[in-house]
């Protein structure tokens, strides 16, 4: 007999799924927040959770406890919005799930399976943050970090990151290919796939890493070619959005959703990570490449794009920022999903002409105080003086 219990926690769980989304009243003109979360980990169906036999169950007790739904990649499809979205079970391990919402801003409902990936690497520990690519090829791709423990060193976190690959037509069934191999880095994690070819071959985004949390030589977000994605190869990754001193991306950085195709360029929504006296510190920020080479920089704009705030500040990995999802809809609206504190994602709305003003109007980081200094001293002066007139 399912368990009285269940009935009372399901209508709670209804309820918060059913709750209508709406817009912050933060402003600054170039994206909108929402007020809610659009997946937490009390989103994660109960089913997956608790036994409901009352028999079994008689406290009706979590058998296994979600602790954190975050970094999801974004699709739209046959008219809805889908996040796989990253499931943290109380065991640590990592899992990915599909949820779908009709209006892209609530109502996110997980389907009752998580995804059965292929179990084609046996010394895979865990695997997270899946960044789905709508490839010209026809097929839906999913680059994700494969982990496992690093045997050759003695240190028990030591660990091994890499880009596992899969693809599907339907989010259902999906198929494993090979991880990806980059000849000049030994460790890759935040890879995306690009959805159209480049020269006529795969392109990729990555970030060539020397260790499992350190980026070390690695100069930040790569971008390599490969003939095969059955059997992908990069030969050669060129950085083309470097690491620099004193920015947000001083300590590491790396791609976040997959590029959006703009009327300019190819928008680029990616993180960048600074330490501070408080630890590391994920933040969003936007670069545009050239559309016909997207490994050519064509607008930088100074700066972080998005931060946490407020409540998004304090989680299990407290002040991150992190996406690795985006949808950009025929009519130019653009949300972006995006996970606060590795603990519950938010989406943020926007439109690709206001991210396209944003990248190209918002003036180039100039490195240094005092030029910044004068960067805004002639913002002051031209308002001032339009002020002065009154109109
Ligand atoms: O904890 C913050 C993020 O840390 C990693 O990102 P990066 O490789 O850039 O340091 C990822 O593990 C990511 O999942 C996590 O949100």
């Amino acid at each position: 007999m399912i368990h009285t219990r269940y009935y009372a926690e399901k209508a709670k769980q209804d309820k918060l799924i059913e709750k209508k989304n709406q817009k912050s009243d933060f402003y600054n003109g170039i994206f909108d927040r929402y007020v809610n979360p659009v997946l937490t980990r009390e989103h994660a169906p109960l089913h997956w959770k608790y036994d409901l036999d009352a028999d079994t169950n008689p406290y009706f007790m979590e058998r296994l406890g979600v602790n954190a739904v975050m970094n999801s990649g974004a699709i739209y499809m046959d008219g809805k919005y889908y996040l796989v979205a990253r499931v943290e079970g109380n065991d640590r391990k990592s899992f990915f799930a599909v949820a779908e919402s009709e209006s892209g801003v609530d109502g996110f409902r997980f389907w009752d399976y998580p995804v059965k990936l292929p179990d084609t690497c046996p010394e895979e520990t865990n695997v997270y943050d899946m960044r789905l690519t709508k490839h010209e090829d026809g097929w839906i791709y999913g680059v994700f970090c494969s982990e496992s423990k690093d045997k050759e060193n003695s240190d028990l976190s030591a660990a091994v990151a890499a880009a596992g690959i899969v693809r599907t037509k339907d989010l259902k069934t999906w198929e494993r290919l090979d991880n990806l191999t980059t000849l000049q880095s030994p460790q890759q994690r935040n890879v995306a796939l690009h959805p159209e070819f480049v020269n006529g071959k795969y392109a990729f985004y990555t970030r060539p890493m020397d260790g499992f949390i350190e980026t070390g030589s690695g100069g930040g977000i790569g971008f390599g070619l490969c003939d095969d994605i059955t059997h992908a190869v990069i030969d050669e990754e060129k950085i083309i959005s470097k690491r620099i001193y004193h920015t947000l991306t001083e300590a590491k950085n790396g791609a976040g959703a997959v590029p959006i195709k703009g009327k300019k360029c190819w928008i680029n929504i990616a993180h960048g990570v600074r330490n501070t006296a408080d630890g590391l510190r994920y933040v969003l920020y936007v670069f545009g490449t050239d559309l016909n080479d997207p490994s050519n920089v064509v607008a930088e704009p100074s700066g972080v794009f998005l931060v946490p705030l407020g409540w998004e500040r304090v989680g299990d990995v407290s002040n991150v920022v992190f996406t690795n999802g985006a949808i950009a809809r025929e009519n130019g609206d653009v949300y972006i999903y995006y996970a606060s504190s590795d603990t519950r994602m938010h989406v943020a709305a926007t439109t690709i002409d206001k991210l396209e003003e944003y990248l190209f109007q918002t003036p180039k980081d100039p490195l240094r105080s005092v030029d910044c200094v004068k960067q805004r001293c002639e913002l002051v002066e031209k308002n001032l003086a339009l002020l002065r007139m009154g109109k």
